[in-house]
């Protein structure tokens, strides 16, 4: 948890960095949550890892499985990875990069709690549902795309409401179903897909392969188990990986040239691949530390008093 979130802060992720520490000390404190659980790793099949958080955060139970799902895939082709009983409050990226470090193509889902409303409705009943994928690259930095699929995180959503700024058109509605700039206001209504029907069925996509599918809650399940205890939601997580060896037949350098050649036609026409923000954040941030918001290194001290 501490890797994660200090990783957040690194890379200027500002709603999942330290802002996420009072949550996570909030969540310990419901009593919800297990303290001490040892994450279940199952070999279930050829191409198939189940990893039971048995109600802890979602991270040891990923780290404990990530080498097995790692070593299925370079075996197999695909394999996928199901992360059952986990709270969960952190970013997908890092998980994304651990896994292009292997050597894999990864992608990762995870339902949250029922804060969206689906396109054309007016209450929440699908989550934030992130959605991330990774595609090794050579030299440091892979090729990752890591977003929410509701208009913006729950957590950056958060961050309007304390600095007090307006959100724009297409974020949310208010609890009578009117759209609006409050973000107070949408968070007490209901937050909106991004994409209009597109968002919608994507993150109801990640309801199903990162719930039923794999035995486990959808985001109003998990917010029916808080039960109003304002706890991380807890539910379980999809990950899948690809190796590019088997999959692509063999010429892995081919294949990387051509992705590459892809990568290069965004520079030309002045376009940014996702994550060369964060990249960039990383740098500044490892050369010359981090800058923390005063009220929130406040709000931290306070918890430790
Ligand atoms: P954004 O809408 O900012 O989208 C983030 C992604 O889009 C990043 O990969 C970002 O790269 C990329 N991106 C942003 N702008 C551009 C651009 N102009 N050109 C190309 N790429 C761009 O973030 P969200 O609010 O949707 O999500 C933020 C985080 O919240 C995610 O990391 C997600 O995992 C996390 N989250 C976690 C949840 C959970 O349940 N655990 C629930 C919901 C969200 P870059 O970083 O370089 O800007
Ligand atoms: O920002 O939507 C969010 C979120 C939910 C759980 C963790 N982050």
């Amino acid at each position: 948890m501490a890797r994660v979130i200090t990783a957040g802060e690194r890379d200027e992720c500002a709603s999942h960095g330290l802002f996420r520490l009072p949550g996570c000390v909030q969540t310990i404190q419901s009593g919800k949550m297990s303290l001490d659980a040892e994450p279940v790793i199952t070999d279930v099949s050829p191409a198939l890892v189940r990893a039971d958080a048995k109600l802890a955060y979602s991270l040891l139970a990923f780290e404990r499985a990530a080498p097995l799902l790692a070593r299925k895939a370079k075996t197999v082709g695909v394999a996928a990875l199901a992360i059952n009983n986990c709270f969960h409050f952190s970013a997908l990226w890092p998980e994304i990069e651990h896994l292009t470090d292997m050597g894999v193509a990864a992608l990762a889902m995870t339902p949250s709690h029922a804060w969206v409303a689906p396109a054309g409705g007016h209450k929440g009943l699908l989550g934030t549902n992130p959605i991330a994928f990774g595609w090794p690259r050579p030299g440091p930095h892979p090729y990752v795309f890591d977003f929410a699929t509701s208009a913006i995180a729950r957590g950056d959503m958060a961050l309007h409401d304390i600095a007090d700024k307006p959100i724009p058109d297409g974020w949310g509605i208010d609890a009578d179903g009117r759209p609006t700039n409050s973000a107070r206001a949408a968070l007490d209504g209901a937050m909106l897909t991004f994409g209009g029907h597109k968002g919608s069925a994507l993150s109801t996509m990640i309801e199903l392969m990162a719930g039923p599918l794999i035995g486990d809650l959808t985001s109003r399940e998990s917010m029916a188990f808080d039960d109003g205890a304002r706890a991380a939601p807890m539910h379980g997580e999809l990950i899948l990986a690809f190796d590019p060896a088997i999959m692509g037949g063999g010429d892995v350098e081919a294949q990387a040239a051509r992705a590459e050649a892809l990568f290069a036609g965004f520079s030309a026409q002045g376009a940014r691949l996702p994550s060369e923000r964060r990249y960039a954040a990383r740098a500044r941030s490892l050369a010359h530390g981090v800058r923390t918001p005063q009220v929130l290194y406040d709000r931290i001290l306070a918890l430790g008093a």
